[in-house]
């Protein structure tokens, strides 16, 4: 058996699945970490199905704190969720202990898992194929917000110091081009000039912060489409995934990096960059649905600054790709030579998109504004 097979063994071996165990494959399209999903065939019934993950060692240093972070933010919902009559069991994630009743199981080559019932009934979309389902995503995104507003965020660790500091991922980007690693600095020049002379938008939120403007919550930081599971037979969104980097942050984010993923018609990688278009229409229907989702709670400031949330999300995403590109791709899954670089590239035309389209994004906010 080889090693990757091996360790799989040993770690189905390490959780209680009340039943035989008839397969785990590889799973979704996450670009962090390690997913497989376990089928399993209960007595008398049919297939039952978990979701099991390796976390990925590149982008969490402490799998213990993080596994804290998620125990607590999840059995947090779940209250909430009963609070409100909804289903904890579909609508909330929940941690499977392994046997040995820690929170995680680390195997004999380091590797940290963890297992999750896999949420039924739902389907994850990698596109926005249609407004409603892009409003949905919003209302979901937004009601997570609410339902985290008394949570309390001092108890959160930091399971990646600096996520959305833009400034400290423009100086490690910076320290990428001066290292050059692997000599890829000459095929990516205009895309180190497009960031270089966006240096000092990589300030705005977090000057807001330093002078109090915008407050602190309690965040996601990775709302992608693909991380909310959308009920099959409402077409609603139903279960926020990838809770990996709820961590105190601005909305900004939230509402910022969705709009980066779903707000247009491209793959993120997409190589035709006439094909990259910010669609101003769906920004429009996230930041209605998101703000409905948020049910009014949020300040004039942060609707206001919505607009900066897009743009310094997709800026400060694209400098991540272009960053680990000239690292020699260590920390986003890549399935082929040169895909961060394409990544990098999409995101920067919708960058640029987006400062073409400035005033029609702040008209759209500036219609929520109190
Ligand atoms: P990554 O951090 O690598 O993006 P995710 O936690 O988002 O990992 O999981 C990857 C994919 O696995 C998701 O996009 C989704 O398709 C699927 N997934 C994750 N958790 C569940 C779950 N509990 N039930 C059903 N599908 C899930
Ligand atoms: C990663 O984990 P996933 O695939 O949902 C990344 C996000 C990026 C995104 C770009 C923990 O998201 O920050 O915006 O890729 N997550 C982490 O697609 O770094
Ligand atoms: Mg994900």
């Amino acid at each position: 058996m080889v090693q990757a097979e091996q360790t799989l063994q040993e770690v189905l071996g390490a959780f209680d699945f009340s039943a035989p165990v008839v397969g785990a494959v590889r799973y979704g399209c996450g670009h962090i970490n390690d997913t497989f999903v376990v089928h399993t065939q209960p007595e008398n019934r049919g297939c039952r199905r978990f979701i099991l993950q390796r976390m990925s060692a590149a982008a969490f240093k402490r799998p213990d704190q993080l596994m804290e972070n998620i125990i607590s933010v999840t059995e947090f919902l779940a209250r909430e969720i009963e609070k409100h009559n909804g289903d904890r069991s579909r609508e909330a994630m929940e941690v499977i202990r392994p046997k040995n009743g820690a929170d995680y199981y680390t195997d004999s080559q380091g590797g940290a898992w963890r297992l999750y019932p896999f949420v039924e009934g739902t389907v994850c979309h990698q596109a926005a194929d249609t407004p409603e389902l892009f409003a949905a995503s919003g209302r979901a995104f937004g009601r997570f917000q609410q339902l985290l507003k008394n949570y309390p965020a001092d108890t959160l660790y930091e399971t990646i110091p600096h996520f959305h500091d833009t400034e400290d991922r423009l100086a490690k980007f910076k320290a990428a081009v001066e290292a050059d690693k692997l000599g890829r600095v000459k095929d990516c020049r205009p895309e180190i000039d497009f960031v270089l002379s966006r240096e000092k938008d990589c300030s705005v939120a977090l000057n807001a912060l330093r002078e109090g403007r915008l407050p602190l919550r309690v965040t996601h930081n990775d709302t992608k489409l693909n991380n909310v599971l959308m009920d099959e037979a409402t077409g609603e969104g139903m279960c926020i995934i990838d809770l990996d980097t709820v961590m105190p942050g601005l909305v900004l984010y939230d509402f910022g990096d969705s709009i980066r993923f779903g707000a247009n018609h491209s793959a993120e990688d997409e190589t035709d960059l006439s094909k990259v278009n910010l669609d101003v229409d769906l920004f429009e229907v996230y930041t209605r649905a998101f703000l409905e989702g948020v049910d009014g709670s949020l300040t004039d400031a942060e609707i206001a600054y919505l607009p900066w949330g897009a743009k310094l999300m997709t800026l400060e995403c694209g400098i991540r790709f272009l960053t680990d590109y000239l690292d020699g791709d260590n920390y986003f899954h890549i399935s082929r030579e040169g895909q961060n670089l394409d990544r990098c590239r999409s995101q920067f035309k919708l960058v640029a998109d987006m400062e073409a389209h400035w005033s029609e994004l702040e008209d759209i906010v500036s219609q929520y504004r109190k």
